[in-house]
C-alpha cells in the first residue's frame, strides 16, 4: 500500500484510500474545477474538507502543500513516473488531469494550445474579475459607500461576457463540439456570478444568451451535478 506520511497534509487530514488521488477543497468555483475533473474522467479520490471558517487553509499542514493558502490541492500518490505528486493551482491541476487521464484536453497541439489559451482566459480575466465582483456586490465590500470599485469590476465583467457570447455564438461549447477543461474551469464562475454573487442583473445576464444556452447544459451534466457538491 502507497505510504503518504512523509506528506505533513496528511497528518491533518489522513488518507483513507492512500491510494487514491487525495483532494483537499471546498465547493467554491476554484474547488469545483478539479472534482468536477475528477467526476469526469472517473479517477477514485479521496476528498477532504478545507474550511474557512476554522481557517484551515492557513494551517501549517496545509501550507505544506500549498504555500499560498487556497484551494483546491491535489496530492496525487500514483504521479509522473508511480511518484507521488502534491500541485495546487486549479489549471495547473486540470492540464494534469487531463494529461494522466488522456481526456478533455487535446493531444494534438493547435487545439491543445487553444483549449489552453481560454483556460488562461478564466484563470488570468474571469477568476479574478467575477470574485472582485462578487467582494464588492455580495461581501465586505458592499458596504463601500465609493461605487467606483465595485463599477470597474462590473464593467470587466461585462467585457469578458461579451468575449464569451462571441466565442459560444456558433459553439456548442468553447471548443466547439469538443466539452475539455476550458469548459470546466469557466462554467462555475458564470454559476457564482448569477447565484451565489447574486449580480446577474448587475451585469445584464440576459444580453448573454449564448453563455447561458451553454451554462445550462453544463449544470445539466451528471458530473457535474455530483462534483459541485464535493466535499460533502
Ligand atoms: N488561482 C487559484 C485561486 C484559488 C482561490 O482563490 N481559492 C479560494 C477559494 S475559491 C481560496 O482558497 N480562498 C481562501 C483564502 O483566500 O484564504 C486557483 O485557481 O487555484
Amino acid at each position: 500500500m502507497t505510504d503518504l506520511s512523509a506528506f505533513a497534509i496528511t497528518a491533518k487530514w489522513p488518507a483513507q484510500f492512500p491510494d487514491w488521488l487525495q483532494l483537499y477543497s471546498l465547493p467554491t468555483p476554484n474547488g469545483v474545477k478539479v472534482s468536477i475533473m475528477l467526476e469526469e474522467i472517473g479517477l477514485p479520490y479521496e476528498a477532504h474538507r478545507v474550511s474557512f471558517e476554522t481557517q484551515d487553509q492557513m494551517s501549517p499542514e496545509f501550507l505544506s502543500l500549498n504555500p499560498n493558502n487556497k484551494i483546491p490541492a491535489i496530492l496525487d500518490p500514483h504521479g509522473p513516473g508511480d511518484q507521488p505528486l502534491a500541485l495546487f493551482e486549479s489549471g495547473a491541476i486540470l492540464i494534469y488531469l487531463a494529461d494522466k487521464s488522456g481526456q478533455l484536453l487535446a493531444q494534438e497541439s493547435a487545439a491543445r494550445y487553444e483549449t489552453i489559451q481560454w483556460l488562461m482566459f478564466q484563470m488570468g480575466g474571469i477568476g479574478p474579475m467575477f470574485g472582485q465582483l462578487g467582494f464588492f456586490n455580495k461581501f465586505a465590500g458592499r458596504e463601500y459607500e465609493d461605487k467606483r470599485p465595485r463599477d470597474r469590476y462590473v464593467a470587466e465583467s461585462v467585457r469578458l461576457l461579451g468575449v464569451l457570447e462571441n466565442r459560444l455564438q456558433d459553439r456548442d461549447w468553447i471548443m466547439g463540439e469538443r466539452y475539455t477543461i476550458a469548459d470546466i474551469a469557466i462554467f462555475p464562475w458564470v454559476r457564482n456570478l448569477i447565484g451565489f454573487y447574486e449580480a446577474g442583473d448587475l451585469v445584464g445576464i440576459n444580453h448573454f444568451p449564448n453563455v447561458l444556452r451553454v451554462l445550462e447544459r453544463f449544470v445539466a451534466r451528471p458530473a457535474v451535478i455530483r462534483g459541485l457538491e464535493v466535499p460533502r
